[in-house]
């Protein structure tokens, strides 16, 4: 007989049956996957019990405390980005703001921007030293990480939106489905991870990434709830610019609104969005293969340059740069066959100059 495997994650959740599991006339009308399910207090983001994270991490120095800390609660805040660098990295956000005004605003997403492509200031945020090391050792290995994406995302009080809903990303383009997040043994390491960073202050006055911790087996904060009792809680994470909150991309997070609920004292906020995946086969205890790892992120039809890589990056003579960028969704290849033609992406959420021409392929064209 094969050794059980024992799981190293124990989230509560992961006992819980999966909603497909349990007939439809049995399930609570509470117990609504998804978004909807997710709202269960009228003009609340979540139940409004709120917590708080210990303080940031140094990712170097603390690397064992923090990889803990990530195992346990599902996310780990630390500090990354230096005095400099934000203000190196704020000045070109600065320069494309002021280049592409309104084009860039999205629909509940404030201001989003795609800076690979044209933007190579931005580079050594993908490999960056704080972080790098620690986010190799949650995929477990650096020969494992891939990039997948990397969004930049401003926001402003009054003109940008409020309310946004608690959301695992895992819902919208993910591989690995509830029913394998809860049943998987051992669940880590996990099959993508995100990295959340600050380039402004945020504070109760500031829209706040909040996570839900011990999240990532389940996509419904009800039945969380029911499952931790007093330990469920929402954290806004707070910090200074520079600080990174790490996350397993099925943990339950939102863009919280501003605590300060008068936006005449609200701030405008500054934030990087990547994300990695562990590329390599895992295996269950009976030997199959897990599903749902190191495959490319469904590239969503809205968001189309999210996910491409640019000639620099995606056929670098650098060898590991090469390798982090080595997935490449069904977009990228077609990019690639027309030796990375500018026209092809033809999007303003990543170009950098003037805009010459119209927009010509915002990804909703299925060619
Ligand atoms: O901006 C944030 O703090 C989180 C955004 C987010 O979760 C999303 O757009 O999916
Ligand atoms: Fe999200």
């Amino acid at each position: 007989m094969s050794k059980p495997i024992s799981d190293n994650i124990s989230d509560p959740i992961s006992t819980i049956p999966s909603a497909d599991e349990v007939p439809a006339a049995e399930r609570a009308a509470r117990d609504k996957p998804g978004r909807p399910g997710n709202m269960p207090v009228e003009g609340v983001q979540g139940f409004g019990i709120i917590k708080h994270h210990p303080s940031p991490f140094d990712p170097v120095e603390q690397i064992d405390e923090a990889f803990a800390f990530y195992e346990a609660h599902g996310y780990v805040v630390v500090n990354q980005l230096s005095d400099v660098e934000l203000q190196q990295l704020n000045e070109v956000c600065d320069e494309f703001h002021n280049e592409r005004g309104a084009e860039i605003d999205v629909p509940n997403q404030g201001q989003l921007f795609f800076p690979l492509l044209n933007y190579p200031e931005f580079d050594g945020t993908v490999f960056h030293p704080k972080t790098l090391p620690l986010l190799a050792r949650i995929l477990g290995g650096i020969e494992h990480v891939r990039h997948i994406e990397f969004n930049y995302r401003g926001w402003q009080p009054e003109t940008s939106d409020y309310g946004m809903v608690y959301h695992p990303d895992d819902c919208s383009g993910g591989l690995l489905t509830l029913d394998q997040r809860q049943t998987r043994r051992p669940y880590g390491p996990p099959d993508m991870l995100s990295t959340f960073t600050y380039l402004t202050d945020v504070d109760e006055t500031a829209p706040c990434f909040a996570v839900v911790p011990k999240s990532r087996r389940t996509h419904n904060i009800q039945q969380l709830r029911d499952a931790l009792g007093d330990e469920y809680g929402e954290v806004p994470i707070w910090g200074k610019a520079g600080t990174c909150c790490i996350v397993d991309r099925s943990t339950i997070h939102t863009r919280h609104d501003p605590f300060v609920k008068d936006p005449s004292k609200q701030r405008s906020r500054r934030i990087l969005h990547h994300v990695f995946a562990r590329a390599g086969e895992l295996r269950n205890e009976d030997g199959s293969v897990r599903t749902g790892n190191g495959q490319p992120l469904a590239v969503t039809t809205w968001a189309f340059s999210r996910g491409l890589i640019p000639k620099r990056l995606a056929i670098s003579d650098d060898p590991a740069v090469a390798r982090m960028f080595s997935l490449w969704p069904s977009h990228q290849q077609a990019w690639m066959a027309t030796d990375f033609d500018e026209d092809f992406v033809s999007d303003p959420k990543s170009a950098r100059g003037p805009t010459t021409g119209p927009y010509r392929n915002d990804g909703s064209k299925k060619e």
